[in-house]
């Protein structure tokens, strides 16, 4: 039997928070189902607790609302024990409050730049004609667990959704520069989606990509998730899909591919989405984009979630008792994933479920019998194939990216 702290109790059209605060259920009801969906971390500031959400957009199953405009959504915990998961399910987000519905019939994506060898519009039913590829990849926001990094460092104050796996198909990115052919002296790859600001003051989002990285086989212009054309909030009718690297690349609703000859200096490149230069193991460097001092946020780091059973759950003594979570990395592969009852002191290690490709979710389980009766504080933490690991305390950064400290889910043994 397993019973939460914080479990929210659908009454009559209101959620009621055990701890205290009144939500309004969003339209569409929020009926028993969705107890327990709004657990937040403790460790998230005060404000983001009290003002967080369920909350369902056009299309998607209720995630949790940490900003509307711009909307910014993520999935409970609770969404994230499958390697895939599905589209309405999916966090959003989004920098920029005007995000146009795109029509698929007049949408046009301009191909082209000075790093290019001519310039080219297509069409949605061209893009499709290009030789279709599919990868099962994880979308994870840069600044994941960002709300917990202590003290708070500005920014959206994600706790642990604003990730998920899906399979993404579409074109090559390389097939569909080599419409116009890159020319050599190419260095940066940029792209613009049809999203912008309100107010002129917010600069619009423009990524870029070393060409190395938009080229690889991997890198998509992907107009399909899970089997379903992609929906408007992630992206419709296409997106950039960068398996490895962190979501921020990931242009939705793209409207411009763009080959410079120059490191592209727009905001979102030189100002924002940056670490401290060393800080963190990432091997993928984006060269023309460093400083001495800072450098673009490139790879996913390695990680894992303990999903279930839920922090907070209790559990019986004396019986077996299945944890299980999910485990990702960069795409060099997940060794082990190891569980600790003892505060790190010894590690038993998980069985991995099944491999969808090493850009996915893998699962993990281990079951177990707790024997003493109390708070049993439990740890998992995964390793990669380069030897990667988590760390216990987040690396402290500016804006709170590449949180990979190893998940503690504290459970009462009854
Ligand atoms: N057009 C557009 N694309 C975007 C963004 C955006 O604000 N506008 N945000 C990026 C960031 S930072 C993230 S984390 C992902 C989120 O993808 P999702 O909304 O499909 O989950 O989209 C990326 N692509
Ligand atoms: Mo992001």
């Amino acid at each position: 039997m397993i019973t939460r702290r914080g479990l929210f109790e659908a009454a009559g059209g209101a959620l009621a928070f055990a701890g205290g605060g009144v939500l309004t259920a969003p339209a569409g009801g929020a009926g028993s189902t969705n107890s327990g969906l709004l657990w937040l971390s403790p460790l998230l500031p005060a404000g983001t607790r009290a003002n967080a959400v369920l909350d369902t957009l056009p299309g998607k199953k209720p995630l949790i609302r940490l900003t509307g405009r711009a909307p910014n959504y993520e999935a409970p915990l609770a969404y994230l024990r499958t390697a895939i998961t599905p589209n309405d399910e999916f966090f959003v987000r989004y920098h920029l409050a005007d995000i146009p519905e795109v029509a698929a019939g007049t949408w046009k994506l301009n191909i082209g730049g000075e790093g290019a060898n001519g310039n080219l519009q297509i069409g949605l039913d061209e893009l499709k004609r290009l030789p279709v590829f599919e990868v099962a990849a994880v979308c994870q926001c840069s600044g994941n667990r960002r709300g917990l990094f202590q003290p708070h460092v500005p920014g959206v104050q994600w706790g642990h959704g604003a990730m998920g796996c899906a399979r993404w198909k579409g074109a090559k990115l390389k097939d569909v520069l080599d419409l116009v052919g890159l020319r050599k002296d190419a260095v940066e790859v940029v792209f613009d989606g049809a999203d912008g600001p309100v107010l002129d003051k917010t600069p619009d989002l423009v990524k870029s990509l070393p060409v190395w990285k938009a080229i690889e086989e991997t890198t998509l212009v992907a107009y399909e998730m899970n089997g379903e054309p992609l929906p408007h909030w992630n992206g419709f009718p296409a997106r950039i899909v960068v398996p490895g690297w962190t979501a921020t690349y990931w242009v939705k609703h793209i409207t411009s591919i763009t080959a410079v000859t120059r490191p592209f200096d727009g905001y979102w490149m030189k100002s924002a989405y940056r670490i401290p230069v060393g800080i963190f193991p990432l091997v993928a460097r984006f060269i023309s984009q460093e400083t001495a001092a800072t450098t673009p946020v490139t790879e996913i780091v390695v990680n894992s979630f303990i999903t279930s059973p839920a922090d907070g759950a209790s559990i019986d003594a004396g019986g077996r008792t299945a944890i299980s979570g999910i485990t990702w990395d960069g795409g060099y592969g997940i060794r082990s994933v190891e569980i600790s009852a003892d505060d790190g002191k010894s590690w038993m290690e998980a069985a991995l479920g099944e491999d969808p490709g090493k850009f996915a979710f893998r699962t993990w389980s281990h079951e177990f019998t707790p024997e003493r009766r109390g708070k049993l504080a439990l740890i998992a933490r995964a390793t990669n194939w380069i030897g990667q690991t988590q760390t216990r305390e987040p690396i402290p950064n500016p804006a709170g990216y590449c949180n990979n400290v190893a998940q503690t889910v504290t459970l009462d043994v009854v």
